[in-house]
């Protein structure tokens, strides 16, 4: 049994209640210490229950308090997914996952390095795109993100892609002028349309704890976010950050990646999330 399973477990057995332990087996989850501290009062109060009555509750409450989303279904003439991220989260990787599960659905892709900063992020994905068979639009290295972007879309309108998929360089969530860089691309992606991106999904490493939820905050600063890509689900982390960004930022989980691989990927699935975080009980 996992260890903030095991505390939980322990914090309301034996008869005596020690609500503080369970409150600290939540915490210790990083489901946030809103969510900790409100499950508490709600079960506080129940007099005899047991480690199988609060686990049957939690579990409830993460279920409910998730909200999973849908991906949305498709922007007209051109659908956009712009996916940001601090360094190394998987996005350049769910990019081309991504774009392979709207292939399978039947959709043209286009996919777009806007990751102008490292030379190799245009191979990376142009590698991912010959895989696929789906068209590039690679930035040369330096110039600015925000005009690949632009020019991604005016390329799948003249191309006839349904779908393009904008991969950004990763940037840490503190640093000021990069968070800017990126609301300049969602606001010069806009000059297609209002609408554009129709969606910006957030990637977070699933083993990252309580930063995960700091990095929420502040990419909900620079752009709208529609929804979070739950990335390195397969590794040891619990992912409960993934369910505090969602109390505390109202931001669904709609993508997992499960694996290096384009085929570990797909919708966000609750009852695996809550079957991992609760393994062994
Ligand atoms: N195990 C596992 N590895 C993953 C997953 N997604 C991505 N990776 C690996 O994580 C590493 C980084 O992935 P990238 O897609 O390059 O990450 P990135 O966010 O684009 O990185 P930067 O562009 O440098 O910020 C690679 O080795 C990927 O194969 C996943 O779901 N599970
Ligand atoms: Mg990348």
């Amino acid at each position: 049994m996992k260890a903030w399973l095991q505390r939980l477990v322990a914090s309301v057995s034996g008869g005596g209640q020690d609500w503080d332990g369970l409150e600290a087996a939540l915490v210790q989850a990083d489901f946030g210490a809103r969510f900790a501290g409100e499950f508490v009062q709600r079960v506080r109060g129940e007099a005899g229950w047991g480690a199988k009555d609060v686990v049957r509750v939690a579990r409830e409450a993460i279920r409910s308090g998730l909200g999973v989303a849908r991906p949305p279904s498709l922007g007209q003439p051109v659908h956009v997914i712009l996916l940001v991220g601090v360094n190394g989260t998987g996005k350049t990787t769910s990019a081309a996952k991504l774009a392979g599960w709207h292939i399978r659905e039947g959709r043209r892709v286009r996919l777009a390095a806007a990751d102008t900063f490292r030379a190799a992020a245009g191979d990376q994905l142009e590698i991912w795109g010959r895989r696929l068979g789906a068209p590039v639009t690679v930035g040369a290295p330096g110039s600015d993100p925000a005009a690949t972007a632009f020019r991604a879309i005016e390329e799948a309108k003249a191309g006839g892609e349904a779908v393009v998929i904008v991969d950004t360089a990763g940037r840490q969530h503190t640093r000021h002028n990069l968070m800017a860089e990126l609301s300049k691309v969602a606001r010069v992606l806009g000059k297609h349309g209002p609408e554009l991106p129709q969606e910006a999904l957030l990637v977070v490493d699933a083993n990252t704890g309580a930063n995960a939820l700091a990095q929420a905050r502040e990419f909900s600063k620079a752009v709208r976010l529609t929804g979070l890509v739950a990335s390195k689900l397969d590794g040891s982390g619990l992912g409960g950050a993934i369910f505090a960004i969602r109390q505390e930022c109202g931001i669904p989980p709609v993508w997992t990646g499960t694996g290096e691989r384009l085929e570990d990927f797909g919708p966000f699935d609750v009852e695996a999330y809550l079957d991992r975080l609760f393994a062994g009980f």
